[in-house]
Parts: C-alpha cells; structure tokens; sequence
C-alpha cells in the first residue's frame, strides 16, 4: 500500500473507533466545534496503534537524527512509546505535575545536555501542550526544533509553533482527513462544509494566547476552572465592580454595618474572623444574608499555613466554621500541595486564592518561591479563583483571577510595613484584576462614597487596560 493509501486507511479506522467524532461539542477552552479528537481509544486497539508507529517512523526522513522521543501527556505516551520499540530511539517523559519532593526532577529518562529530542503529540489545535512540554525539556537541556503530529487542526498552532522554533509535520491535516472521510462515504457535505467553516472563523492565535490584561471579565468565564471563579466574574461585569474591602473592624456589629453600607460596590467583602471581639455563629449568618442581598461573594483571608489536616479542620471546624459561610478563602503556597488537597473536595463550593507574592516590605518571598507557587496552582485549577500577588504574574492564565492588596489613594505605607499602590497603578502597572482596600475606606468618613469612589476608579483603569 502506497503512504497516502496507508493515512486514508488510518483515517477511515479512526472513524470506526470513534477517535474522531462529529457533532456538536465543547472543547477545553469553552467554544463549540463540530470535530472532536478522542486519539485516547488507541490504546485499545493495539494492531493499529502499530500500524500508527509506522505511519510515523515512515513521515519523518530524518527521525534517525534524533537522541530520544517525547510524548506530550497523556495521550502521546503510548504512541512515543510504540514508536520508541519500533525505531529503537529511546525514549524521555515529562512529568505533567511537579514532584513535589524528593529529587526535582521533571524529565524521566537518560539524557545528555544537547541531545536532539523529537515531541510526539496526538492532536494540535494551538500548540500550547506542546510548547510547555517543550519548556520543560528545554530547560532540562534538550534540544527540541522537530514535533511529530497525527492531526493538525488547522487553527493557528503550527505557526505558533513555528514562531517558538519548532517544525511541525503532521500525518493529517483536517482537511485532508475530512476530504479521506468523504471519499470513503463516512461523513456527508453537510458535515464537510460545517468543520471547513469552523476551521475558517476558529484560529486560535489571537484568541488563546491573548494575555488575560486585555480580556473582559466575562471573556474570561470560559477559561475558569473553579465554579466560584466563574460567579465571580459575573458579579463583577454585572456590579461593574473589582473591588474587594478588606472589612478590618473588630466588632460584629461594625462588620454588619460596614457590609451593608459598601455592599452595592464590591464584588467581594474580605474579612479577619478571628479579630472579631465578639463572634458569635449569627454573625456570619447575617453576613451571609447581607452578601446574597448586595451580590457580593465572601472571602475569609485566614491564608491557612499549615499541615494539611490541621487546615482541614481549621477551615471546618472550631468556633468560625469557615466551610459553613465563606465560597473565598486564602492560604498560603509555603505548605505544599497538601494543604490544596485538604479542601480539594469542597471545590464545587470554593475557591482559593493562593499567595504567591505579599505587599509588606522586606517579605521573605523570593521569585522562585513565587514560580513554584504558581506552578502548583495550575495543577490545582478546579480549585483555585486566584493568585494573590503583586506583579503582572501568569499572563497567559485568563482563568486565574490576580486579587492585589496594598491600594489607597494618597498614602506611602503604615509603620508597621506595609506598602501601597493607587487605584490605577494598581490595574495598570501591577495587573490586579480585583484590587483589596482596606482602611482606604474602612477609615474613610462616609464608607459608602469612599467605596463608590474606589470601584469607579478601578473599573476605569480595567477598561482602559482592556483598550491600550
Ligand atoms: O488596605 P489595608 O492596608 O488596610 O488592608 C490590606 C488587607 C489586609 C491584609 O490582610 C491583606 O489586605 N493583605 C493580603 C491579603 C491576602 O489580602 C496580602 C498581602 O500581601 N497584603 C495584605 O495587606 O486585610
């Protein structure tokens, strides 16, 4: 059988095994496509996964050149590896999720520095599996300019791809895979014109790769994992409002007061429950009642910090019962996975905003701290709203909400350290998407135009952020 024969042959047995499907269905990032690519169901079928590795072994002239083989996870690795035995060029693996201890090591395999390492990957939309795979074995000293393909889907990735060094050869292109479809009777005109529209008015350069800066709240919704993260963008394009008050008062009556007077002008109250003089279980009942009547989420800034056990019952239990009243909480990336996974399982119901950066002057926060705390947030993206930080961090993360404290008008810091930024600088030169401000108007004489006068300013310099 000649090679086109052998990638019309694949195509049509991919067909069979419902590797690709038409209809209507939603892809990871939220938008509807009439295709979908399901190459997991290879691994079920073993005769044709092998005559993939041929198809494989027989695209590229060249693939003798290389030193060893990478699989993008997950659906990539039984392919490399098939690939692997059959050429005999050994193979790498990049761990997905960071060991968190022990060696840290995040390639698999024997290597040296400047071995030429060829990426297998199953399917291609935007490259951007391929690319953080690529960033890993790069800095792991490997060199990666060549990627091996099944389906290029046509939507902007291969020169995405091309901008990052990498060439890109693909068995199939959709096109060509539609057009083997339709010559062998699988699919109809109907459904052939339907995926060619999709692939015309669906490149993905500018769309996915789009910095969350320029992005409106609502645009973002489709990028969120955590279902809170979600109602919070809503409550902010429909209160028009990113601003959180830091509710640092000591009595439950002022903390009632002070919710009911600012909360028409906040997307999110933020309390100390443990300063609270005089808590009793009422008053986060009342709390609760005035958050739902103003539409305002609830975020206890506890920044747990502890064993993850203790956190479990720290966020349960004791006299605050967090679980039973906060949808927000902080804690702090210092303890490692473990204290994620201690509320992992409340995740329909919460989010967490995780520090990776604090205000104060002269933290003990380094940027490696800082890196490897956002590394373990997007391992946990069910469960996190957001970052809390300082800096322009995760541009490329639209789904993550960066939530800023130290912001007042008019002011250089307290004395006991810490910093402030002003409304705009907050949003334009730091890249707050919610901005936290505490005595800025907790202080303030008359705490509802204070508010007011805050969410205006922070919801124009979004705009404008939006526009530059
Ligand atoms: O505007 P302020 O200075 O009156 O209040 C700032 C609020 C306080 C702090 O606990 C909190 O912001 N904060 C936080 C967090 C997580 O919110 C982090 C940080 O780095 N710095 C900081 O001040 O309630």
């Amino acid at each position: 059988m000649d090679y086109q024969s052998r990638l019309k042959k694949f195509a049509v047995d991919l067909f069979k095994i419902d590797g690709i499907k038409f209809g209507e269905y939603k892809t990871k990032v939220g938008l509807m496509t009439p295709v979908y690519c399901d190459l997991r169901v290879l691994i079920s079928y073993p005769k044709l996964l092998d005559f993939l590795a041929n198809l494989i072994a027989d695209n590229l002239p060249n693939l003798k050149s290389h030193d060893s083989l990478c699989g993008v996870p997950y659906t990539a690795l039984p392919i490399a590896t098939v690939v692997s035995v059959k050429t005999g060029i050994p193979m790498v693996m990049r761990r997905q999720e960071k060991k968190y201890h022990g060696t840290k090591k995040l390639i698999e395999g024997h290597f040296n520095t400047g071995d030429k390492c060829l990426i297998v990957e199953d399917v291609v939309t935007s490259g951007s599996s391929i690319l953080e795979t690529v960033k890993d074995l790069r800095e792991a000293g490997l060199e990666c300019s060549e990627t091996i393909v099944l389906l290029n889907r046509e939507q902007g990735g291969e020169n995405l791809l091309k901008k990052s060094g990498i060439k890109m050869h693909a068995l199939l292109t959709l096109t060509t895979l539609i057009s083997f479809l339709k010559e062998e009777g699988c699919v109809d005109d109907v459904t052939v014109t339907k995926v060619q529209e999709y692939i015309k008015s669906n490149q993905v350069e500018d769309k996915e790769i789009q910095s969350r800066l320029k992005l409106q709240y609502t645009d973002r919704i489709p990028f969120t994992k955590n279902p809170v993260a979600k109602r919070l963008l809503k409550i902010i394009s429909e209160k028009q409002s990113n601003l959180c008050l830091a509710a640092d008062v000591l009595t439950g009556t002022e903390l009632l007061n002070l919710a009911e007077e600012v909360g028409p002008y906040i997307c999110i109250l933020k309390t100390h429950i443990d300063i609270i003089e005089d808590f009793n279980e009422n008053l986060t009942k009342h709390l609760k009642d005035i958050s739902q009547r103003h539409n305002f989420l609830l975020l206890e800034d506890r920044k747990f910090a502890d064993i993850g056990k203790v956190v479990q019952l720290q966020y349960t239990k004791g006299v605050f019962k967090i679980s039973s009243w906060a949808k927000l909480i902080t804690q702090h990336a210092i303890i490692g996975p473990g204290a994620l996974q201690a509320v992992k399982q409340n995740s329909e119901d919460l989010g967490v905003f995780l520090l990776t950066e604090i205000s104060t002057k002269d933290n003990l926060i380094s940027s490696s701290y800082t890196k490897a705390a956002l590394e373990m947030a997007e391992g946990f993206s069910h469960l996190i709203t957001g970052i809390v930080c300082q800096s322009p961090l995760f541009l490329d993360k639209p789904g993550f909400l960066q939530l800023t404290p130290g912001v007042k008008l008019n002011s250089i810091g307290d004395s006991l350290g810490q910093q402030y930024s002003s409304p705009e600088n907050v949003i334009l030169e730091r890249g707050a998407d919610i901005a936290v401000v505490g005595r800025g108007i907790t202080e303030a004489t008359d705490r509802a135009q204070a508010a007011e006068k805050y969410r205006n300013l922070l919801w124009e310099a979004y705009q404008k952020r939006v526009e530059m």
